[in-house]
C-alpha cells in the first residue's frame, strides 16, 4: 500500500501537489490524507470488522469566518482546523463521520437513522453488479431470444428514483445494451426487460421480460475517427493558439492568479470543480475585492418522458446519485482543452476509501477566440478617423464530465472587465428508446420521441443543471435587488411621448421574494449588492445575473415524484441565507430520496436574506426534444449565463489596457 501511495504521489507533483508552504484551508484532501482517513476509519473499532463501503470522502469545510480570516492574514492566523466528512455503509446501515486531520482522529460518528434516501452509489460497487445479469439464466434467455451473442452485452446500473414506494431498500435497475460492432452502445439498448438489482445483497431481485422488440442495428452508430470513410465531415484549417511571451497566470499550490483575478480551485468527488475565495481589483494596485465566495454546479436534474414500464422511472440526479468524480475522465489535451492549457489532478476516493487518481482533470487557460474586448470608431473631428479596439483574453477554468451516455462540458471564464461567464455544453450520446417503427407514417398515438434512425427513438427530456453561488460582492453581507423596468404613461402635455420606462428595485426581504421562474421573471436587472459599500458616486456596488436565454421551468405536475424530488427546479432562481449545511439542491442522500431535504425546503422556512451572507441558485436548463441530427451523436449545444460587474468598479476597468499588437511586437 504505502508504495503504491508513493508512486502516485511521484507521478502527480506537476501543478497540483500542495506544497506546505502553500497550504490552504479549501485545497481538496490530498491522496495522502484520503489514505490516512481510510486508515483511521479501517483501524477504528467504531464500525469494524464489518465490510466497509465508503460513499462520499471530501472535505468537511473550515467555518466560513475561519478561512476569511485566514485568508486577510495569513500570518496571524493559524490555519483553521483541517476535517474530512466520510459517508460509510456498514452492515447495511449509513454512517456519517467527521475526521480530524490535524490529530488523526475521529471527531465524531453517528450511525442515520431515519430520512429517505441514500448515499452515491460508488463506482466498485456498481461494477460489482455489472456482471450478475451473465449468470442469471432468464437474463441469458432474454438475449437468446433476440438473437444476441451474450459476449456483445454490456450493462450498466440506473438509479431508479422513487416513485411512493414504503421501503428502504437500496436498488438500482439495470440496462443492458449490445456492442460488438459498435462502440455506440447507447443506440442499441435491449429493450423490454426489468430488472432490479439489491445493492446490498448483490443479487436480481425482480426480473420481467415483458415485450421484445426490434434490435436498432449498429449501421451508422460509429462515431470513431477510424471508423469514419471518406469523404469526411465538413471541416476548416487547423487552428492552434500560441502564446509568444508566455502564459498570463501562475499558481501557487491551488491559488490561480491571472491578470487582475485571483481565486482558488478546488475538487471535490461529489461536485467536481470548486472554485472558491475568487477576488477581482481593477489591475492598477494590488487590491482584490471578493465576489464570490464559493461556487461549483451542484445537481445535474435529468427526467425522460416516456412513462412506459422500462423507462418511466428514468429521472436522474446525476450529481446527487452517482457524483462527478468517479464518471469524469482525463482531458485529451489539445482537443477537449487548447494547446496553451495546463491542467490540474483530482482525487476521489474509491469504494475501499483508497485514493484515485483522476489525471487532468481540470484544464486552465487563456482563451482568445479572436473576440473585441471594447471598441469605437470615432469619425466626427475633422481631418481624423480614430479607432481603438482591444482583443478579448479571457481565462477558462474547464472540466468535463459523462454522466454515462451524455458529456457536459463545464466552463468558468473569467474576464479582465470581471465578468464571470458560465457555461455548460451539452454533447455526448442520447438516451434512445429501441422501436419497432422505421418511419414517423407507421407511429400512432402520443409520442415520447423522436424517430432518429429505424427502430431508433431519441426520448423527450429534461437538462437542469443548478449553479451554488455563494456571491461575497465585496465581503459576506449582500441583498438580492430586482431591477424592475417599468412603462411609465407620460403626463402633463410637457413631451410630445406618451411613454417611457424606468427603473423601480426592490431589495428582497425574505426568501420567497427571491424565488424567479423563467417564464415570470420580470424584464430588468436581477443584482447582488453590498448595501453597505457604495463607490465613491454613491452608487451600491454589486452584481449582476444576466440570465441565459435558453432557460427551461420544470413542465412536470408539481405531485408527480420526481417532481417533488426535483422541486427546486420549479424556479430558476432561489437565494437562500449561507448555512455551511445546504450544499446540494438535492439533498445530501438524494438516490432514492422523497425530496423532503431540499433547496425548496429548506427555502420554504422563508428566512431574512437582506443584508446578509446569500446564496444564489441557478438553474439552467433545455427541455431537450431530440433532432436527426442528434444521432449517432449530438453536436455540442452551449448555454450559459453571466455575473457581471455593476456599479463595482468605479469606470471601465479594461480602458487602460494596451493592444497585445504594440506590446508584443505581433504583427497582423
Ligand atoms: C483532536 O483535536 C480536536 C480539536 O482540535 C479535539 O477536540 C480532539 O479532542 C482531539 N482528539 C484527540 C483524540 O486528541
Ligand atoms: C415571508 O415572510 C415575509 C416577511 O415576514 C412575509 O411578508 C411573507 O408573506 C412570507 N411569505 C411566505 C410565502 O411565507
Ligand atoms: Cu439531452
Amino acid at each position: 500500500m504505502a508504495s503504491v501511495l508513493h508512486l502516485l504521489l511521484l507521478s502527480v507533483c506537476s501543478l497540483y501537489c500542495i506544497s506546505s508552504g502553500h497550504r490552504h484551508p479549501l485545497d481538496p484532501l490530498s491522496p495522502s490524507e484520503i489514505s490516512t482517513i481510510r486508515s483511521i476509519i479501517k483501524s477504528s473499532s467504531l464500525l469494524s470488522p464489518a465490510p466497509l463501503g465508503f460513499h462520499y470522502v471530501g472535505l468537511d469545510e473550515p467555518d466560513k469566518h475561519a478561512v476569511l480570516s485566514w485568508k486577510s492574514d495569513p500570518a496571524s492566523h493559524p490555519l483553521p482546523p483541517r476535517r474530512a466528512f466520510v459517508i460509510l455503509r456498514a452492515d447495511g446501515q449509513t454512517y456519517e463521520l467527521h475526521i480530524d486531520l490535524d490529530n488523526n482522529s475521529i471527531a465524531s460518528h453517528r450511525r442515520r437513522s431515519g430520512g429517505s434516501g441514500h448515499p452515491m452509489l460508488n463506482m466498485d460497487e456498481q461494477n460489482a453488479v455489472l456482471a450478475l445479469p451473465f449468470k442469471y439464466a432468464p437474463f441469458v434467455d432474454s438475449v437468446k431470444k433476440r438473437g444476441v451473442e451474450l459476449r456483445d452485452v454490456v450493462c450498466s446500473t440506473l438509479t431508479m428514483g422513487w416513485f411512493g414506494e414504503e421501503q428502504d431498500q437500496r436498488l438500482v435497475k439495470m440496462q443492458c445494451f449490445v456492442t460488438g460492432e459498435t462502440v455506440n452502445l447507447y443506440m442499441r439498448p435491449i429493450e423490454g426487460i426489468t430488472m432490479v438489482v439489491d445493492m446490498e445483497t448483490v443479487e436480481i431481485v425482480e426480473y420481467e421480460d415483458r415485450v421484445v422488440i426490434a434490435m436498432p442495428t449498429a449501421a451508422g452508430t460509429e462515431y470513431r475517427a477510424s471508423r469514419q470513410l471518406p469523404p469526411y465531415g465538413p471541416r476548416g484549417k487547423p487552428v492552434v493558439v500560441t502564446q509568444p511571451v508566455g502564459k498570463g497566470f501562475t499558481f501557487e499550490g491551488n491559488v490561480v492568479r491571472w491578470a487582475n483575478w485571483n481565486f482558488h480551485v478546488g475538487f471535490d468527488s461529489r461536485v467536481g470543480l470548486v472554485i472558491t475565495v475568487a477576488g477581482v481589483g481593477n489591475g492598477k494596485d494590488d487590491i482584490h475585492r471578493s465576489v464570490l465566495y464559493r461556487g461549483y454546479l451542484s445537481e445535474v436534474y435529468v427526467p425522460y418522458m416516456d412513462p412506459s414500464e422500462e423507462w418511466y422511472f428514468k429521472t436522474y440526479f446525476d450529481i446527487g446519485e452517482y457524483g462527478f468524480a468517479s464518471t469524469s475522465f482525463s482531458l485529451k489535451a489539445g482537443i477537449d482543452c487548447p494547446h496553451n492549457a495546463e491542467y490540474m489532478d483530482g482525487y476521489y476516493a474509491n469504494g475501499d476509501g483508497s485514493p484515485v487518481l483522476l489525471r487532468n482533470a481540470i484544464c486552465i487557460f487563456e482563451r482568445y477566440a479572436g473576440d473585441v474586448s471594447w471598441r469605437h470608431t470615432e469619425t466626427l473631428i475633422p481631418g481624423r478617423i480614430i479607432t481603438e479596439s482591444r482583443e478579448e483574453v479571457s481565462l477558462v477554468v474547464r472540466t468535463v464530465y459523462t454522466a454515462g451516455n451524455y458529456d457536459y462540458v463545464l466552463d468558468w471564464e473569467l474576464k479582465t472587465s470581471g465578468s464571470i461567464k458560465l457555461s455548460a455544453g451539452f454533447t455526448g450520446v442520447l438516451e434512445v428508446r429501441a422501436t419497432d417503427y422505421n418511419h414517423v407514417e407507421e407511429m400512432i398515438g402520443e409520442q415520447h420521441g423522436t424517430l432518429l434512425a429505424p427502430n431508433t427513438i431519441g426520448v423527450f427530456h429534461d437538462h437542469f443543471l443548478t449553479y451554488h453561488l455563494d456571491l461575497d460582492v465585496d465581503g459576506p453581507e449582500n441583498s438580492f435587488v430586482k431591477a424592475n423596468l417599468r412603462t411609465v404613461r407620460a403626463e402633463g402635455g410637457t413631451t410630445p411621448r406618451k411613454s417611457y420606462w424606468t427603473v423601480v428595485s426592490e431589495t428582497a426581504r425574505t426568501e420567497a421574494d427571491a424565488r424567479i421562474a423563467h417564464n415570470e421573471a420580470p424584464p430588468g436587472e436581477l443584482l447582488f449588492v453590498n448595501p453597505g459599500v457604495k463607490t465613491r458616486l454613491g452608487n451600491t456596488v454589486g452584481y449582476r445575473l444576466i440570465r441565459s436565454g435558453a432557460a427551461a421551468t420544470a413542465l412536470m405536475s408539481e405531485e408527480d415524484y420526481p417532481q417533488r424530488r426535483a422541486e427546486y427546479t420549479k424556479k430558476s432562481l432561489w437565494v437562500t441565507p449561507y448555512r455551511k449545511s445546504e450544499k446540494w439542491p438535492s439533498g445530501l442522500y438524494a438516490d432514492m430520496g422523497h425530496g423532503e431535504d431540499n433547496l425548496a425546503v429548506w427555502s420554504m422556512r422563508n428566512r431574512s436574506i437582506e443584508n446578509t451572507d446569500i446564496v444564489l441558485w441557478y438553474t439552467i436548463g433545455v427541455h431537450h426534444v431530440p433532432s436527426q441530427e442528434d444521432f449517432p451523436l449530438m453536436p455540442t449545444l452551449n448555454m450559459g449565463f453571466e455575473l457581471r460587474p455593476y456599479n463595482f468598479f468605479e469606470h471601465n476597468p479594461v480602458i487602460g489596457t494596451q493592444p497585445f499588437i504594440k506590446n508584443t511586437g505581433l504583427t497582423r
